[in-house]
């Protein structure tokens, strides 16, 4: 197979794990065209993992975590959602039409810097409907105060109140919270750093959560600025991801007593 050639499409849809493959695909394709770094495949596989012992769906748990984001998002006064290279070949356009909704500018950020990587990205969100693309203008940018990565160079997100970040690495995470942010993840593993260092964690694929965040703020957004601020105010980060891990457990635990059950040889 020649390395640009859609390895999706020999994948059949009849095949018990397509959508999982299917996911994979586009991630080993965002790699050839230089939207996702070499090491975006391995954190996929990580998330993979996870998924797989959390059951592959978006848990009550998550459901509950998506509602407070999506309220939080539409409470701040300076949202900024931050665009990797694995979040945008996985799922642009559902990225750029939950932007609109909840009016929250989007910014590229990325952890591994290689020459055309950001035009590959901005590509491929322009096509994807967005019209306005931060953190593409090396003029514009201003380095965060405590952070040596590249993820140190800001442009909104700097003066954001919010900051929504799937699939983030956990310095940037620890950075913007010293900085007084709302910080909003997006991350399977419930005990990563930026799981641990943000407010409001949602443990689940981001394939799955950003549909989800659409139909929540559809819902949400006619609500009152009081009615949103009740569904935020509650929210124990803490209980959510110890509840996450009671859940990985519990999981566990019932696999080991019926993963047999309908398994014929
Ligand atoms: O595009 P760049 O240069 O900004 O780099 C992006 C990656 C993701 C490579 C970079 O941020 C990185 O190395 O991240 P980490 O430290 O591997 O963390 C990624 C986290 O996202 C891990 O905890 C994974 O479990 C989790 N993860 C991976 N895929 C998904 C996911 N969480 C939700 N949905 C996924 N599909």
């Amino acid at each position: 197979m020649k390395p640009n050639e859609n390895q999706n499409q020999s994948v059949p849809k009849s095949h018990p794990r397509y959508e999982s493959l299917k996911f994979r695909h586009k991630i080993i394709e965002g790699m050839e065209k230089l939207i996702v770094a070499e090491a975006g495949l391995i954190a996929h596989g990580r998330g993979e993992c996870f998924d797989y012992i959390l059951g592959e769906r978006t848990t009550d748990l998550a459901k509950k975590a998506i509602k407070v984001a999506v309220a939080a998002l539409l409470l701040a006064e300076k949202p900024v959602i931050s665009v990797n290279g694995n979040v945008a070949a996985l799922i642009p356009e559902e990225l750029v039409i939950l932007s609109k909704i909840v009016q929250a500018p989007l910014e590229i950020n990325l952890f591994y810097q290689k020459e055309g990587r950001i035009e590959a990205i901005k590509s491929v969100l322009k096509n994807a409907g967005a019209t306005e693309i931060y953190g593409v203008d090396p003029n514009k940018m201003i380095e965060l105060n405590g952070l040596e990565s590249n993820r140190r160079k800001v442009e909104l997100i700097a003066q954001a109140d919010l900051v929504m970040v799937p699939l983030e690495d956990g310095d940037r995470t620890e950075a913007l919270k010293k900085l007084k942010k709302t910080i909003i993840a997006v991350d399977l593993n419930p005990i990563s750093r930026t799981s641990l260092w943000a407010d409001i964690t949602i443990v689940d694929n981001i394939v799955r959560t950003i549909p989800e965040m659409i139909n929540v703020a559809k819902k949400l957004k006619s609500l009152t600025k009081k009615q949103l601020e009740d569904i935020f105010k509650n929210f124990d980060n803490k209980k959510n991801i110890q509840n996450n891990l009671t859940l990985i457990i519990d999981y566990i635990k019932n696999q080991k007593e019926t993963v047999f059950d309908t398994f014929e040889i």
